[in-house]
């Protein structure tokens, strides 16, 4: 097994290639209506889920840029969280001969098969914000989403800074999943192994966050900072600790990744103290990627979508201008 790109090595290099390719991306877009070729995109999309306040946004983004205006015929498939889901979803966008398959993978292993069987129809794959660890070759023709492990760095860097004796237990997202496997890998490198007396996970979303923290409580009564993988998770241990009585942001702080709406809000409303974004609105670059792999056009392999972080002094405004 290997990992299909190097993260590290390629993200910043990468990070510029895209920019540039955008740039001239949009001019071969324009261009493209000069060959003649109006053509429908036929795209195969298997969404990994609903589970959190980020893929909703991110299908939004999907959804509203793979329009029939925009030149596409979309099938757009919801695996709710499940691989088989996904693998199935795979095997009949073969069957159904589209354009391009593009998905985002609930894990990162498991899909040697299907993306073989994938390669030898010669579908294009565009792999969207998770990412893969395959022994096929060259699996997929180009890769969109954030840098997971920058992220956990980021948000580990806030905790080693601003509470270096923080005792903290993690709340990890779906395990296997890339997001889980490099937050994780970025947030310990930064705070070190031993500041992390326990770790669970909440698989993404609100309720099982919650439950997870409602164990932790009991399991780590010295816990005093919660590092969770996503805001609804975050949201989540909210619940559960204001069920026992204590204050969360102050008796147990929390730092969480995305940035949707709601996890602002608890940033602003004291109960979250760090927030680092994980953008999800990239269904635009998405859109453009596409049309220039059907066109054949060079792409880059990696384009990293940038984020931000927020702590306690958020503004109404920044808040405000939160769409998702
Ligand atoms: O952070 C989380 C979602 O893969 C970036 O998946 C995505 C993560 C996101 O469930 O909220």
């Amino acid at each position: 097994m290997f990992r299909t790109f190097s993260k590290r090595a390629g993200l910043l290099a990468a990070a510029t290639v895209s920019a540039l390719a955008l740039a001239s991306c949009s001019q071969g877009a324009s261009g493209d209506g000069g060959s003649g070729d109006s053509d429908t995109i036929r795209v195969g999309f298997s969404q990994l889920g609903a589970e959190s306040g980020w893929r909703t946004a991110n299908t939004e983004s999907v959804k509203a840029s793979l329009t029939e205006d925009a030149g596409f015929d979309l099938t757009f498939v919801d695996a709710q969280q499940k691989q088989e889901n996904q693998i199935k979803a795979l095997r009949d966008f073969i069957d159904q001969d589209v354009d391009v398959i593009a998905f985002s993978p609930v894990i990162e292993t498991g899909w040697d098969e299907v993306l073989q069987d994938i390669k030898d129809s010669g579908i294009p794959v565009v792999l969207v914000d998770r990412t893969v660890t395959t022994t096929v070759e060259d699996p997929y023709v180009t890769w969109i989403g954030a840098d997971f492990r920058l992220e956990g760095e980021m948000a580990g860097e806030w905790v080693a800074e601003n509470h270096p004796d923080a005792k903290i237990f993690q709340l990890q997202g779906t395990l296997g999943s890339g997001a889980q496997v490099d937050r994780e890998e970025g947030f310990e490198a930064a705070v070190g192994a031993d500041a992390i007396i326990g770790e669970a996970t909440g698989n993404f979303t609100r309720a099982e966050g919650k439950v997870a923290v409602e164990a932790a409580l009991q399991a780590y009564p010295d816990m005093d900072m919660i590092f969770a993988h996503n805001d609804d998770m975050g949201l989540g241990a909210v619940e559960a600790i204001e069920a026992a009585g204590l204050t969360p942001g102050e008796d147990i702080k929390i730092v969480t990744v995305d940035a949707v709406r709601d996890g602002l809000q608890a940033l602003k409303d004291g109960k979250f103290n760090y927030v680092v974004e994980c953008n999800p609105v990239f269904g635009d670059q998405l859109a453009e990627l596409i049309k220039q792999v059907v066109a054949e056009e060079d792409v880059p392999l990696e384009t990293v979508v940038v984020d931000k972080t927020f702590d306690q002094s958020i503004t109404q405004e920044e808040l405000d201008a939160r769409l998702y």
